[in-house]
């Protein structure tokens, strides 16, 4: 199926091109999975070079696929690797901001100051500087979509989320902020905010699989392909649509707190 013609302010007719961050892992490799089934190029980010190649092989035989490895913590890296983009690759229309974690659930009184630096520059800073890289361009052609992907911690706060929370409070606050200013240009701005996903998400969080085995059991936790389903649903929308925000969870979960479970 190839409907990559989506309705982008200026109805422009060439294939688009879509940067994903954290398209290594979880929601950020279905969001490119998903993408590609609609003939959406590709640029995808993240640390992990040898699953970037495996991602590229998989996609390259559907759409064009570029790579770019780096930290979004290292300011410098990540404006040399966006900067870096060959000429075919350069016009983004789609910025997907996805790279992040959680490090760590600890109450405040114990959290761990390389576990707060860690979520505040992958998950706030990162999400800037790529930002930062990407947004003149579209400003200066007047069109663009950029998706952030927040949280429901970025609604609610619970028990040792602190800094976790605090980040993804802060994505939406940015988000809020980006789609004021950037209204003049025409750029549309979308926060999707998931509960519970089933991703290697609590391995990081937990720092290792074995601590974070337990997290989904005893219901179904919303699949990164249903968040990148409901991102893709953003992106397809005509262009006088901007879906201005999404909050989803598995129907087990009510809350952050409240998740019902058959163990
Ligand atoms: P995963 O751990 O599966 O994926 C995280 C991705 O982020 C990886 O591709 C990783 O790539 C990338 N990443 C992490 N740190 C960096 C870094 N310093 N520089 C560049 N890339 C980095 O988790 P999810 O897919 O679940 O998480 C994706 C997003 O969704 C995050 O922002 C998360 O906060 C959010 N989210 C997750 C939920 C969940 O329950 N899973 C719920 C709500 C939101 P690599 O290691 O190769 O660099
Ligand atoms: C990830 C979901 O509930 O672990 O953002 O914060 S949660």
């Amino acid at each position: 199926m190839s409907d990559s013609v989506l309705p982008l302010k200026g109805n422009k007719k060439e294939l688009l091109t879509a940067l994903i961050t954290g398209a290594t892992s979880g929601i950020g490799r279905a969001t490119a999975q998903e993408f590609a089934k609609h003939g959406i190029n590709l640029v995808l980010c993240g640390r992990r070079q040898e699953r970037l190649d495996t991602v590229q092989k998989d996609l390259s035989k559907h759409v064009n696929v570029h790579t770019l490895n780096f930290d979004v913590r290292d300011k410098d890296a990540t404006f040399k690797a966006i900067g870096s983009l060959p000429e075919a690759f350069q016009t983004i229309d789609i910025l997907i901001n996805n790279a992040g974690n959680a490090h760590g659930l600890d109450p405040i009184q114990t959290g761990n100051l390389d576990d707060w630096d860690a979520m505040m520059d992958i998950n706030v800073k990162g999400l800037l500087y790529v930002s930062k890289a990407i947004i003149p361009s579209m400003t200066e052609r007047q069109s663009g979509h950029i998706i952030n992907i927040g949280s429901s911690a970025g609604k609610e706060v619970y028990p040792k989320g602190n800094v976790y929370c605090g980040s993804k409070h802060a994505v939406l606050a940015i988000t809020e902020g980006m789609r004021i200013d950037l209204n003049p240009f025409g750029i549309k701005v979308t926060a999707i905010n998931p509960g519970l996903v089933e991703t290697e998400f609590s391995e990081v969080r937990y720092k290792g699989a074995e601590n974070a085995n337990n997290t989904y059991k005893g219901f179904k936790a919303l699949q990164a392909e249903d968040v990148a389903e409901a991102i893709y649903f953003a992106v397809s929308r005509p262009a006088h649509v901007n879906i201005a925000d999404i909050l989803m969870f598995c129907t087990a979960q009510a809350s952050s707190t409240i998740v019902k479970k058959d163990l």
